[in-house]
């Protein structure tokens, strides 16, 4: 096959002591962490809408990004060869995993028949592409926001032709991806929320929207799709107000409707912060109610209100998110999908690789540090002893549900002394800021 990115090399693992701009310093895919390797441990995943159909346009300006596929007229003939490119791409910076929407691969046509035409098509196309390359689908979804039909929202719209037509559009991208073998299948609430309480039966639109995710599961149930459903938080944008906003928003609607075995989140870290919350809060939250499912790998920038979607290099983040991805033992079937997108300014093909690595740089010494802070048990240790005082006494009775009230009314009236312990935050940021100056490799030499 003719190469279409000649300007970016296989991107090799070559260490610190390179000064190659396009080369790993810490990815190191077959190295062990533990008892898995970096690759079995990251799982990164290539984002068709960011890496392959963005082209830098803004609410101010035009495209900007070169690309070889931008020449060609003809929809169907470019889509083609995005694939290909995706998958080149994929293949030389060691990307074993895809993200898409339909309408990623695909365009749309004049009718849901030319639609679903188009995309079975380029289906068999990205099938022998995996094929020859062993890259497999992490996840698919469907576009339910893009197209004016959407513009009320898709399950969530007053009206139920909408409804109707985003339920077509879902049977069909899980028909493609459970062809594909993808491992998991997302909903993200694109238009899924409000503008305005004035015109909105918030009741009915929600109600609206557990039914059509538990059509969906009995759909996937009776193709026989085995894919985790995964759904993805996000509190605004592009409506005021998403019914997704965050981890704890996202379970409390799945328990209401009786959804919570069907579903674990998708938390990506721009999310997060728009929320007002950590990428860490939102991963510990989903995880200590076995939630959580996968990540989309980015960051945002906390001066400004919207989803900037950069790739994530930021390594105390990434070290805390892998901290809490180790203690969930794993994120299998999920994974890490860079749903990152470059600068309008950067708009060289070549820098499609410069964002890449640096993500997958970032979270290989991220995942170093985290597991190197679990061996030494550093946090776990404190934590122990910060809540010891419910290992014995009346710590114990209370956990253990002996005592009420009454009892311990009784005991407190009896007991007052109470010291308390310092929290020691400072002294755990030191610490953490010595195990990531020491990163993943300089300790092995010390
Ligand atoms: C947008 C979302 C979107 C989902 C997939 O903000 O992150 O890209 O990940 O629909
Ligand atoms: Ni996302
Ligand atoms: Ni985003």
């Amino acid at each position: 096959m003719d190469e279409i990115f000649k300007d970016i090399p296989k991107i090799e693992y070559e260490g610190l002591e390179s000064n190659n701009l396009l080369a790993f310093k810490h990815y190191n895919a077959d190295e062990k962490v533990g008892n898995k390797t970096m690759a079995e441990h990251l799982r990164f995943s290539m984002a068709y809408w960011h890496t392959l159909v963005a082209n830098g346009t803004d609410p101010f300006g035009n495209a900007t990004m070169e690309r070889p596929w931008n020449s060609l007229t003809d929809s169907m003939q470019r889509a083609e060869l995005r694939a290909k490119a995706g998958f080149e791409f994929m293949s030389k910076l060691g990307i074993n995993y895809f993200c898409f929407h339909d309408r990623d691969i695909a365009p749309e046509g004049n009718s849901l028949q030319e639609s679903n035409k188009n995309l079975d098509y380029i289906v068999s196309l990205i099938e022998k592409l995996m094929e020859k390359t062993d890259i497999k689908l992490l996840w698919g979804t469907a576009n339910l926001f893009s197209h004016p039909r959407y513009m009320h929202g898709a399950a969530s719209s007053p009206n139920a032709d909408v409804f109707a037509h985003a339920a077509a559009q879902v049977k069909k991208a899980l028909e493609i991806t459970s062809r594909l073998g993808g491992e998991n299948y997302v909903f993200w609430g694109g238009r899924e929320g409000y503008e305005t309480l004035l015109n909105t039966d918030m009741a009915l639109e929600q109600d609206n929207l557990a039914r059509f995710f538990t059509m969906a599961v009995d759909y996937a149930e009776k193709i026989g799709f085995k894919g985790q459903f995964l759904l993805e938080p996000k509190p605004k944008e592009p409506t005021k107000h998403q019914y997704d906003y965050d981890v704890a928003n996202v379970i409390a609607f799945l328990r209401k409707y009786g959804l919570e075995d069907y579903f674990k989140i998708n938390i990506e870290a721009n999310h997060a912060l728009l929320a007002g919350h950590t990428f860490q809060h939102e991963l510990h939250y989903a995880r200590i109610n076995q939630m959580l499912g996968s990540i989309d790998i980015n960051q945002g920038d906390p001066l400004l209100g919207w989803d900037t979607d950069q790739f994530p290099t930021n390594l105390y983040a990434t070290t805390l998110a892998m901290y809490e991805i180790l203690k969930n033992g794993g994120i299998k079937p999920g994974g890490l999908n860079f749903d990152a997108k470059l600068r309008r300014p950067s708009f060289e093909p070549i820098d499609l690789a410069y964002g890449h690595l640096a993500g997958m740089d970032t979270f290989a010494y991220g995942l170093k540090v985290a597991h190197r802070l679990l061996e030494d048990n550093v946090l776990e240790d404190h934590l122990a002893e910060r809540y010891k005082s419910y290992q014995s006494g009346i710590g114990l009775d209370i956990v253990e549900g002996n005592l009420d009230f009454e009892g311990l009314n009784e005991y407190a009236l009896k007991n007052d002394q109470i010291i308390n312990a310092s929290g020691r935050q400072e002294m755990l940021e030191s610490i953490i800021n010595n195990y990531l100056i020491m990163g993943g490799v300089i300790w092995e030499k010390m």
